[in-house]
């Protein structure tokens, strides 16, 4: 059997969906990006504006690539059920049911990364790890197109399809590209709650709620608490409207945990970092991290009216992002919150004064907090 033929047939094998994309990618995608990243819509992702040039040029760093074998995971799998006991409110985006995809489609890609090396072949395998532009790739490659959403999306496996890549030394011939079959539909852009959709397949991130969630590193102002509503990490809305879902297909690989698609909340009060990289360190998770979970709790039971205990936790939480999200989740409940007068952070016993009325609003506004109220205002870090 031919390489080309062997790489799909262990795809095949594997259950994985793929389809090979030509490496010569259009200005117009690069020139999106660009876009994307002068006005500002990376938000604090400042790992985005590094290596634009290798994003979209892939040969330069790798100048025997002809080729991308593109890898599709679909994850419509079935919600696995909901655990018993624990605070088990909100709702986690659905690549975040299993362990994490990064490692477990990467495993994969690395499998066949060695496999194409076998047969004396040059390859190099991502998943997200580095710089290069997977739904564009994705979209050469004729079998689906970006939608209004800004998903990659195919009649042969819907929109909730996790994307792998294997640049080759092999020369193939490509399909041509997919028509866009969005039409007329707007149903991923009414649903967003944030209004981050642009229509033109991009968005901006710094108001989206997966975003806010999973990559945003600081305070996240109660302005914007409404929109992010019941989501714990990531933000599934504008895939879960899209009437091509209905071909949603499953990969066998992934396994979905109750305990990931409903996770106690208790523990991101209760465990320690290291406690909680021990317990999470293999699913997203561990990308925001224990506090910024905490903080990402924190709204979520602010936004359903409940967990007033946990909120009281917070309050004394070692984490300054923490205690600070739990003085705006306690002021919005109503709650007391005069024991932040004493907090050691300087920032946040100066916004309790405000809030209790004991500053003017006018002379600080929080203005002088070292993370603006705006969430266009760079990462901090936690
Ligand atoms: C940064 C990032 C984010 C950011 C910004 C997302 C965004 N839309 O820009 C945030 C944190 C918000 C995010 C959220 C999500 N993400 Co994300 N993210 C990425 C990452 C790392 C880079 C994306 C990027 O460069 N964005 C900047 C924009 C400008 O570029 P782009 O999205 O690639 O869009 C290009 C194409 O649309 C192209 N294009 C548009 N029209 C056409 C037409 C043709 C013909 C061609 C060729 C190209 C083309 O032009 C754009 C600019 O180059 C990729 C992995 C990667 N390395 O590519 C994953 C990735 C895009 N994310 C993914 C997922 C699953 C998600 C979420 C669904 C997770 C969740 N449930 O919360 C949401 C979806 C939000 C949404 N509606 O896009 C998947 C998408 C799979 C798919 N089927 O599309 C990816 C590919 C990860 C992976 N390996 O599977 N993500
Ligand atoms: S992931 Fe959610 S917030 Fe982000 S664009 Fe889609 S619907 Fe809007
Ligand atoms: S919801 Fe409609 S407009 Fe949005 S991506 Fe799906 S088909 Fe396209």
């Amino acid at each position: 059997m031919e390489p080309r033929a062997l790489l799909e047939e262990a795809l095949r094998e594997r259950g994985l969906f793929h389809a090979w994309a030509p490496l010569a990618l259009p200005e117009e995608a690069e020139g999106r990006f660009r876009r994307f990243l002068t006005e500002g819509r990376h938000g604090g992702m400042a790992y985005l504006e590094r290596g634009v040039e290798a994003r979209f040029h892939p040969e330069h760093r790798f100048p025997w690539a002809r080729s991308a074998l593109v890898v599709f995971a679909p994850y419509a799998y079935p919600d696995p059920g909901v655990p018993k006991g624990g605070v088990r409110v909100g709702r986690v985006a659905r690549y975040a049911w299993v362990r994490d995809y990064h490692l477990v489609l990467g495993e994969e890609v690395k499998a066949l990364e060695a496999l194409a090396r076998s047969m004396g072949i040059e390859a190099k395998g991502y998943v997200d790890h580095g710089p290069l532009p997977e739904r564009t790739l994705a979209a050469l490659t004729g079998v689906g197109w970006i939608g209004k959403s800004g998903m990659f999306l195919s009649p042969t496996f819907g929109v909730h399809a996790l994307i792998g890549v294997l640049l080759t030394s092999l020369e193939v011939e490509v399909s041509p590209p997919h028509p866009n079959r969005c039409g007329r539909c707007t149903r991923c852009l009414a649903s967003c709650p944030t209004g981050a959709l642009l229509g033109d397949g991009t968005l901006d991130a710094r108001v989206c709620v997966s975003y806010l969630t999973v990559e945003h590193k600081g305070f996240i102002p109660p302005e914007v608490w409404p929109g992010i509503g019941e989501w714990l990490l990531g933000c599934d809305l504008c895939q879960e409207v899209c009437p091509w879902e209905r071909f949603g297909r499953v990969w066998r690989g992934f396994r979905p945990e109750p305990e990931l698609a409903h996770p106690d909340l208790t523990e991101f009060f209760r465990l320690s970092g290291r406690a909680f990289q021990r317990r999470y360190g293999d699913t997203a998770f561990a990308r925001p991290g224990r506090a910024r979970m905490a903080r990402n709790a924190l709204i979520v039971l602010s936004s359903l009216g409940l967990g007033k205990e946990l909120m009281a936790v917070a309050a004394k939480d070692p984490h300054p992002l923490v205690r600070r999200t739990a003085l705006h989740a306690l002021y919005r409940a109503g709650l007391g919150i005069e024991e932040f007068l004493r907090d050691p952070d300087e920032g946040i016993r100066a916004e309790a004064s405000v809030l209790l009325g004991e500053v003017p609003r006018a002379v600080d506004l929080f203005q002088n907090r070292r993370e603006s109220p705006s969430p266009e205002v760079k990462d901090e870090g936690t």
